[in-house]
């Protein structure tokens, strides 16, 4: 199934859905007509039941080069405010898909740039392609990381990576963003899009609820000191531990042969 909308194009194959970022021409910025259909597209994949992995990525030579900057006045004398945009587009898509309920890859196939790199961020796996980069651009037009760049980039590389990050401005090429943690691997571009598939494909195969409530856990790690974790461990076992999932995976374990897991 492939839906149609103007700014983005999402397509749907067995268990996978592959959302991609289609304004090749501007790198993929994202413009104010794309978010509601980026709404729209989590939308219906979150309400396809057979859908198990969600691959975000973009078309042409990159993977998105954030906010549009042709859009706006920026010169004219009526003040801009950028908070708006954030508050209503990119902090709910940010938070969406920080907490989507099936696995996210965040397909890096060229540059990602300014929230571009932040959304990417956002997914629960980063692949990268050996010729992409990102790069936490604001600095560089006087702005300051959003899209939960700060959020995300200390967590991930600590304080002073995160800082030189973001004051420099620089590029990181993929095999940096690998080496620090960013990203889980880095593939040859040849061989990138067909990575990024068998990615998926194991992905979409996996326990989808235990995975949904890994990533909750984890996710709320950074708030709760040991004792409050443990507890949310407990409870998620509780809940995965009565899951069909659960009981085909300790039967296949005793057969010795692989699980057929149903997400459920
Ligand atoms: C673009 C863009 C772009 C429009 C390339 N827009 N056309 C901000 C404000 C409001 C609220 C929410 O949050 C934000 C968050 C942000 O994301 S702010 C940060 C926005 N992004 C950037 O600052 C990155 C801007 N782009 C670049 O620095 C470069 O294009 C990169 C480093 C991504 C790639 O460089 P190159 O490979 O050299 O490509 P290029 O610069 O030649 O771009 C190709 C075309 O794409 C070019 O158009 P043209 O007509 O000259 O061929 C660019 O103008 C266009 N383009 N990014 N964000």
């Amino acid at each position: 199934m492939t839906a149609k909308y103007e700014n983005i194009r999402l397509e749907v194959a067995g268990s996978v859905a592959t959302l991609a970022l289609a304004r090749p021409e501007r790198l993929n910025a994202i413009s104010a007509s794309t978010h509601p259909e980026l709404r729209d597209a989590l939308d219906k994949v979150e309400a396809d039941k057979n859908v198990r992995c969600l691959v975000l990525t973009g078309e042409g030579r990159a993977f998105c080069s954030g906010q549009d900057l042709s859009e706006r006045n920026v010169a004219s004398s009526a003040k801009l405010d950028l908070g708006a945009s954030l508050e209503t587009n990119y902090n709910p898509l940010v938070r969406r898909l920080a907490s989507f309920p099936i696995p996210t890859i965040a397909a890096v196939n060229g540059p990602a740039a300014g929230a571009g790199a932040n959304i990417a961020l956002a997914c629960d796996i980063l692949l990268m392609a050996r010729s992409a980069y990102l790069q936490e651009a604001f600095a560089r037009i006087g702005l300051v990381p959003d899209a939960g760049g700060t959020w995300f980039l200390p967590r991930l590389v600590g304080l002073k990576r995160a800082l030189a990050m973001c004051l420099f401005a620089d590029r990181i090429p993929a095999e940096d963003c690998e080496r620090m943690g960013i990203a889980w691997k880095v593939f040859d571009d040849e061989i990138f899009a067909s990575e990024v598939a068998k990615h998926a494909a194991i992905l979409a195969a996996g326990p989808t609820l235990a995975y949904r409530l890994a990533k909750q856990a984890l996710m709320a790690s950074g708030a709760n000191d040991l004792s409050a974790q443990l507890d949310l461990e407990r409870d998620s076992q509780r809940e995965a531990g009565s899951s069909r999932d659960f009981i085909e995976g300790v039967m296949a374990f005793r057969e010795k042969r692989l699980p057929r897991f149903q997400g459920e």
